[in-house]
């Protein structure tokens, strides 16, 4: 993805995330925005995008952020939100393990109190190693941590699972974080 749409990507993931109000529009309870009310409002507040930027963002390969309704005239985030939304997803059941990227210098405080969503709704873990490492690195030193996601289940926790590469749950108790030596 070329550096300016990279750029429209973290803007919309900052509209559909967090602050739809920065453009003056609202989600609704599903968390989805209207395209052409979207495109109308961007432009308005001097951050112009076009449906065929859209198109091109939803396209690539790689992290699926966003999603269409079915006739493509709405589009929400699909995780990541700090704001109340209902994404109506159904508790799935997670593999034995999963993984969570964080930075060193947050492993002391998530050996005191667990993982906590922090500004966001959810706890987010990576169904790869490979990809908690890039998670962690937007941080600082990656770390990895081992989530026992079968046994939170099995013990009653909810999960979530928006794409393939990516799972929610409400927060991870200590009991079930293996940290590295
Ligand atoms: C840490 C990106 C101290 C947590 C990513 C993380 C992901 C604690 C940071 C998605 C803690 C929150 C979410 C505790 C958790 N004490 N620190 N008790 N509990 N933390 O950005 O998981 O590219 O809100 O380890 O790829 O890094 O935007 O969460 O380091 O999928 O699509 O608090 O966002 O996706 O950071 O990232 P974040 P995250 P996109």
């Amino acid at each position: 993805m070329g550096e300016s749409l990279t750029k429209l990507s973290k803007f919309l993931s900052l509209v559909l995330r967090h602050r739809p109000e920065v453009i003056g529009i609202t989600l609704d309870a599903g968390g989805w925005a209207d395209v052409d009310e979207l495109i109308a409002a961007a432009a308005r507040a001097g951050k112009p995008i076009t449906r065929e930027d859209i198109e091109k963002i939803m396209a690539r390969r790689g992290k699926r952020r966003f999603a269409w309704n079915e006739d493509k005239t709405k589009i929400r985030a699909e995780y990541g939100h700090s704001i109340e939304v209902d994404l109506g997803y159904k508790s799935a059941t997670p593999p034995e393990k999963l993984f969570h990227g964080t930075a060193q210098r947050f492993v002391e405080s998530i050996r005191q109190e667990g993982l906590r969503a922090k500004g966001r709704k959810h706890v987010h873990l990576s169904s790869t190693v490979e990809t908690a490492v890039t998670v962690g690195r937007r941080h600082g030193r990656p770390v990895v941590l081992v989530i026992k996601a079968g046994k939170m289940h099995e013990d009653g926790h909810e999960f979530y699972h928006p794409n393939d590469d990516i799972w929610l749950t409400k927060e991870v108790p200590l009991e079930y974080i293996e940290f590295p030596d």
